[in-house]
């Protein structure tokens, strides 16, 4: 195992502790909404945003406690979206993360509150004082978390996605949609992972810079995995984006423009990081995860 896998293994861990423990079960019919979260939260997943927020947290040295809570609630908005995205109104995709997505394990009404359930318990985690004795501080994790997941930011990157399968959208229409869909959960991880620090604004402007580029170079591999990736190795179906000729990085940049695309974000997102010496160095090694993973 690299050195990295290791590291974001050890973060996953304490990560899927702590969702376990949020997630507690319960009988009866709450027992139902719960087992559905924790079908959906735990057992899979690389929890990349978790492990972003706890890796700029340690570069400051900031209480470990405070970032895995931070990093479970940005994961349960992860985990939601993923649910939501799943079900026959949106993408209708029967697999995740190599199992029954949750409204076919389930069915769909449940589904829908299990999402609605992770999504309203994220804000509730950052709320808590455990997350930071600072209300100031829960306030703007709360504040950004919201931008970063509503009409501004995930919800308006789905709403566009929806309609970009019929329109002919150009390479910066598609970059300006993923940077919403996809992009704005990966900018809000480092972001709150520095508010958490209370890391200088040019420190947290470095990061953001960063984040911008891994989240983008995240979505062109993203695209590549769905036009050439393996179905197992996923856990998801593949070749959806061709299906209903999708306008995607691998469309409109070939297989191979599309991965130059990806190396160069990759570098660049490493390259913002250089002020910070070693301490960066989970990070950077974050950004060839992004490049070099298979699921
Ligand atoms: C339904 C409000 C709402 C939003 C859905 C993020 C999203 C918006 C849909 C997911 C569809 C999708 C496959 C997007 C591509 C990028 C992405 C978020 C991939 C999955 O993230 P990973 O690879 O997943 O980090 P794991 O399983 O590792 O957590």
């Amino acid at each position: 195992m690299t050195a990295f896998a290791s590291k974001i293994k050890e973060t996953a861990l304490l990560v899927e502790d702590a969702l376990n423990a949020f997630l507690s079960q319960t009988d009866g019919p709450l027992g139902r909404v719960v087992n559905a979260m924790r079908h959906s939260a735990l057992d899979g997943g690389k929890r990349l945003r978790p492990f972003l927020v706890i890796a700029v947290a340690d570069m400051f040295e900031a209480p470990r406690v405070r970032s895995v809570r931070a990093g479970c609630a940005v994961e349960m908005i992860h985990c939601y979206s993923l649910i939501h995205d799943d079900l026959p109104a949106m993408d209708d995709s029967d697999l995740r993360r190599g199992r029954p997505s949750v409204h076919k394990e389930f069915d769909e009404a449940t589904a829908i509150l299990a999402g609605d359930a992770l999504l309203t318990q994220a804000f509730e985690i950052l709320a808590e004082s455990e997350t930071h004795p600072s209300a100031e501080v829960r306030v703007a994790l709360a504040l950004e978390l919201a931008r970063a997941s509503g009409k501004a930011g995930m919800v308006g990157g789905q709403m566009i996605d929806i309609y970009a399968e019929q329109k002919n959208f150009d390479l910066d229409g598609i970059r300006q949609l993923q940077e919403l869909k996809t992009g704005a959960l990966i900018r809000v991880s480092t972001l709150m992972g520095g508010i958490i620090a209370e890391a200088s604004e040019a420190e947290i402007a470095a990061l953001t810079a960063y984040a911008e580029d891994l989240g983008l170079a995240f979505q062109i591999v993203d695209d590549l995995l769905d036009a050439f990736g393996d179905v197992e190795a996923l856990g998801k179906p593949v070749g959806q984006d061709a299906d209903m000729d999708k306008a995607t990085f691998v469309k409109l940049l070939g297989a191979e423009g599309a991965r130059d695309q990806a190396k160069e974000l990759v570098e660049s997102a490493q390259a913002r990081l250089d002020g910070f010496g070693q301490r960066a160095e989970a990070l950077k090694g974050a950004a060839t995860f992004v490049f070099e993973r298979k699921n």
